[in-house]
């Protein structure tokens, strides 16, 4: 292993000489098929994981449910003091995790780390949420009765969590799961397996050292195999799954025939748009950021980009300069801007959509390209110049604007009235992040109003992307609907009960309803 990889998998205390055990339920196992860790920036092998087998999912899936009968009478504060004990955890690892996430999953060192903070951030707020977790009073017609709305745990949850963000989007869903007295099953993507067992040990030394069972917290890592046994399952109450709108509605189907919970977190397909008001020194490195960090690879990366006609060759110009500028490196390295796409395939992908811009006439403005002459060991890496492609004309319903390519492709699309825009930004199939730039009221006031944004996160001044935990996260329309994080999200990973009281000495129907003669 490179020196480079073997510190950073030392400081976790990750063990990469041998075999690595892939599944957690109180105990490490693991003998199903092997999964690989590929570094995105040099194609090395960091590490083989075992990892579940059908018969390691099964019994994982019981230790959850028996995680579950013991947690859920753990009063909900206690759970927020040991939640509190995780934030501590994380943060004390919050250097060599974001170092991990660089590693495995190729997002720049100030973003790896920037995903720890975000764990950290939402325990945070479950810790605060553990001793708000209200339900409440309702005012009952009948004299002497009082109706209750009680929350209460709700089972066993799933998270089935994507390879672009391998830490905290799990972070979001165990932070609630756990403040909510559930068990949480994590499936995470096969090929960010490092970040999975890393963030398993921290959290179940804390559950240990707190007498909890470790299937409170269970990790089963696998494929489409494992990853459909535990989505079938009607031993689990709920799915939060994170992905391909492809994947997302067999899940929603396959969950909501068994009458199951589901989430589901899907494609974005986001869109800035600029007004000729604009800051444009804000907005234009906004838009960089947007759609370049990350490589592309958020949800919520700025893939549409719609400039009004008064400001495009003044707003390209500076974008194109800022594109570039942008160097790849080893996003390991603090000076790096620009890392490697996560997969080999994801290439394909970025292939594909050049390829369909350039067939349907678009103007490469620049990028277009994978990188050729990079030097060792760079050169084993998924490196993909960002690129800005102007189509011939903005057509919603055209691919090229209606599918969500999972790389640093910007499409630009030109508008006279904000009304146009916003028919453009809502024309797609998808509807999770949107970004308005302007310094009129007017605008902002119809954004986010009834004929604006129809997406779940409608931002002013502020890019697409990068959201904080605070407020509810999700997206609209094939964007699934779900809200994971802050808000009213939490909501979701309880069972609600209406339980109606009766203090009195007589038995009164409801709506006046006589029942005797
Ligand atoms: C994702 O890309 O799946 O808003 C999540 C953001 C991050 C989360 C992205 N806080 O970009």
């Amino acid at each position: 292993l490179s020196s480079r990889a073997s510190t950073i998998l030392h400081a976790l205390d990750i063990r990469s000489d041998s075999e690595l055990a892939g599944v957690y339920d109180g105990e490490w196992t693991g003998s199903g098929e092997i999964l690989e860790s590929v570094c995105p920036t040099t194609g090395e092998v960091l590490a083989r994981v075992k990892s579940a087998t059908p018969a390691e999912v099964e019994r994982a899936l019981e230790r959850s449910r028996e995680a579950y009968k013991v947690f859920r009478t753990v009063p909900a504060p206690k759970r927020g003091e040991i939640l509190r004990q995780i934030r501590e955890a994380l943060a004390a690892k919050r250097d060599d995790l974001g170092a991990l996430v660089s590693l495995e999953m190729g997002k720049i060192r100030t973003e790896g780390e920037g995903e720890v903070q975000e764990f950290v951030d939402i325990v945070d707020y479950a810790v605060g949420l553990s001793r708000m977790m209200n339900g409440r009073v309702v005012a009952s017609e009948r004299p002497g009765h009082s109706i209750l709305e009680v929350p209460n745990p709700l089972g066993v949850v799933a998270v089935l969590s994507a390879f672009n963000f391998p830490v905290a989007v799990y972070g979001w869903n165990l932070a609630l799961s756990l403040a909510a007295g559930n068990a949480t099953l994590w499936k995470p993507a096969p090929s960010t397996p490092l970040c999975s067992i890393a963030v398993t040990k921290i959290v179940s030394s804390v559950l240990e050292k707190n007498g909890v069972p470790g299937a409170v917290a269970g990790l089963v890592t696998g494929g489409k195999v494992v990853g459909e046994a535990v989505v079938g399952s009607s031993d689990v109450d709920m799915v939060s799954f994170t992905g391909s709108e492809a994947i997302g509605r067999e899940v929603g189907k396959v969950v909501q025939s068994r009458f199951g919970k589901v989430l589901l977190e899907l494609g974005g397909n986001n869109a800035a748009i600029v007004m000729p008001d604009a800051d444009l020194n804000m907005a234009i490195p906004a838009v960089f950021f947007g759609a370049v960090g990350t490589a592309g690879q958020r949800c919520t990366s700025t893939r549409r980009l719609y400039l009004h006609s008064s400001i495009v060759q003044k707003f390209l110009s500076r974008l194109e300069s800022l594109y570039q500028s942008v160097r790849p490196g080893d996003p390991l390295d603090r000076s790096t801007l620009l890392g490697p796409l996560h997969t080999r395939a994801a290439v394909g992908i970025y292939h594909d959509a050049v390829d369909h811009l350039l067939k349907t006439g678009a103007e490469i403005l620049t990028g277009g390209a994978p990188y050729t002459d990079l030097p060792a060991p760079l050169n084993g890496g998924n490196f993909v110049r960002p690129t800005i492609a102007i189509p011939q004309e903005v057509n919603v319903k055209d691919p090229v604007w209606s599918t969500e390519t999972f790389a640093p492709v910007l499409k630009v699309g030109v508008f006279d009235e904000l009304e146009q825009a916003i028919e453009w930004n809502n024309g797609v199939p998808q509807g999770l992040s949107s970004s308005l730039w302007t310094r009129d009221i007017r605008n902002v006031g119809k954004w986010i109003g009834p004929v604006g944004s129809d997406a779940g996160i409608v931002n002013v001044n502020v890019g697409t992307s990068g959201a904080e935990i605070g407020a509810a996260f999700g997206g609209n329309k094939s964007t699934g609907w779900g809200r994971e994080s802050g808000g009213d999200a939490w909501k979701q990973y309880v069972r609600w009960s209406a339980c109606t009281l009766n203090f009195s000495d007589e038995a009164p129907l409801a709506q006046g309803v006589q029942f005797s003669n």
